[in-house]
């Protein structure tokens, strides 16, 4: 399209945990920002019949409440990405975005693993929301850059003892003569719930749409996002931002926060031996800005950056968080098949190199969580806390807890990538597969 570059950016998904302070953040730079969001998790709230600890307020109020505080205006439309295709072509041509944001998806691996009806949703929503977005670009025939949020799950969290690197791997395979051949791959995908699943399948669309049709896309693949407010959300507490702390949506560090605020035991599945990647929210919104301001090239592969800062294992969370607030910590049958154990190292070398100067665990911020648990503590419906989405048929939901680490049903679902591939990585710092 001819004529003035485009300040317009639309954040998919811009109600929920991350999508809403990316939205401020980039409002607030200058950013013209459309929301699309069908308030879909709102919606699972009422069904899961448990609300943000943090009480969120109407779209609406939030967003009067925004250009008050910062006399910047956002729209809000009401779109279901899934299903609604002829209405986000025609948005994409009113608005003629520089770029979209691709939060709106179904994020929790428990709901998604709750039952057939979750199972169903989850892929339905997800493909269809990545596909219609995808479709709708290329049928639009605008130049939109498209920033979508993918997970550090979707490599599972087995790492052959290298750093997992961002997206790509350059492989060594031995040809028919046994003569070797370089190929570069994805790197290996090993989803570990049917949420994660979805988000291996995104990779592949981007893959094919890039390839096919030369669509821009960077996929962020960003591990459990962590804190609530930004320096935006906390302009006024109408703006607050949503602090799920249940079994479903809750994520570990703000539920073990939050578990020391209201005096619950804090809940480690099986060994805690579980080793995860972890960004701060207000990281969260600046890696997304700095993904949009850098954007491939017309004709670049799909980039891909490993949204984390740090990594941590899930024992080693409950002690931080019991030292620093006095609270239990109890070990209960893990509801989910996953690795009793892993080690995780990443490289975030993308946005390191981009100017990010990560918050980490050491920046006094988990404090501030618990300081928000505690005010909204008479919020907290205790018999939520508890996961009881379990992976298959055979777990049973833990109750009680133990004092000691539980060795439970949890399984090596495949087998971690060193057992098959048995990568080296060289001097160069490419790796080579045997
Ligand atoms: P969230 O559930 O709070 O927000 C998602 C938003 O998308 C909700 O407001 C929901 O109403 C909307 N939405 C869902 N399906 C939609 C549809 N079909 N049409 C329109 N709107 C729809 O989740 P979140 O924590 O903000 O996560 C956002 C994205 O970031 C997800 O894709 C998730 O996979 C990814 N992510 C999140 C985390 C985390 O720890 N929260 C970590 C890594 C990646
Ligand atoms: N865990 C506990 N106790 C709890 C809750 C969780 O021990 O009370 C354990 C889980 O068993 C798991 C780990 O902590 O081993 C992480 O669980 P989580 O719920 O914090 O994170 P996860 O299910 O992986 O999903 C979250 C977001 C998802 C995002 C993902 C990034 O909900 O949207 O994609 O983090 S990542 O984990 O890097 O794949």
């Amino acid at each position: 399209m001819e004529g003035k570059m485009s300040n317009h950016i639309i954040v998919f998904g811009g109600d929920g945990f991350c999508g809403w302070p990316t939205s401020l953040a980039l409002s607030r730079a200058g950013y013209d920002v459309t929301i699309v969001d069908n308030l879909s998790r709102r919606k699972i709230d009422v069904e899961l019949e448990c609300e943000s600890l943090t009480p969120i307020r109407p779209i609406s109020i939030r967003l009067k409440c925004w250009k008050e505080s910062s006399g910047r205006h956002i729209n809000h439309v009401n779109i279901d990405v899934s299903l609604q295709y002829n209405k986000i072509v025609n948005l994409f041509r009113d608005l003629n975005p520089m770029a979209i944001v691709h939060f709106a998806e179904q994020r929790a691996a428990p709901y998604s693993m709750k039952s057939a009806f979750h199972k169903r949703y989850t892929v339905d929503n997800n493909i269809n929301a990545t596909h219609n977005l995808l479709s709708a670009i290329v049928e639009s025939g605008l130049d939109i850059h498209l920033v979508h949020l993918g997970t550090m799950g979707v490599y599972g969290y087995g790492t052959a003892g290298l750093a997992i690197p961002e997206g790509y791997l350059n492989a060594f395979v031995r040809g028919p003569q046994g003569d070797p051949k370089e190929l570069e791959i994805l790197y290996p995908a090993n989803p570990g719930s049917i949420y994660h699943m979805t988000k291996t399948m995104d990779a592949l669309m981007f893959y094919y749409y890039n390839k096919n049709d030369r669509v821009r896309v960077t996929d962020l693949h960003q591990g459990i996002v962590w804190g609530t407010n930004t320096p935006e959300t906390m302009m006024d507490e109408v703006l607050i931002n949503r602090f799920d702390y249940d079994g479903d949506y809750g994520t570990v560090l703000n539920r073990f926060l939050m578990q020391a605020a209201v005096g619950h035991p804090i809940t480690v599945h099986g060994t805690g031996g579980q080793t995860r990647a972890f960004i701060h929210i207000r990281d969260t919104a600046k890696c997304v800005r700095l993904a949009i301001e850098n954007p491939p090239s017309n004709g670049d592969r799909v980039k891909i950056f490993n949204q984390a800062t740090e990594t941590h294992r899930v024992s080693g969370l409950a002690r931080m968080v019991s030292e620093q607030t006095g609270a239990q910590v109890r070990y209960y049958r893990n509801p989910r098949k996953e690795d009793a154990e892993n080690n995780l190292k990443v490289c975030n070398d993308s946005f390191l190199k981009l100017g990010l100067d990560p918050i980490t665990l050491q920046n006094g911020l988990m404090a501030e969580v618990v300081d928000i648990a505690k005010k909204y503590e008479y919020r907290c419906d205790r018999s939520k806390i508890i996961c009881t989405s379990c992976w298959t048929q055979d777990i049973s939901p833990d109750h009680t807890g133990s004092e000691v680490p539980v060795l439970s049903q949890s399984i090596k679902t495949l087998p971690e990538v060193e057992v098959h591939l048995d990568p080296i990585m060289d001097s160069n710092g490419t790796i080579r597969i045997n």
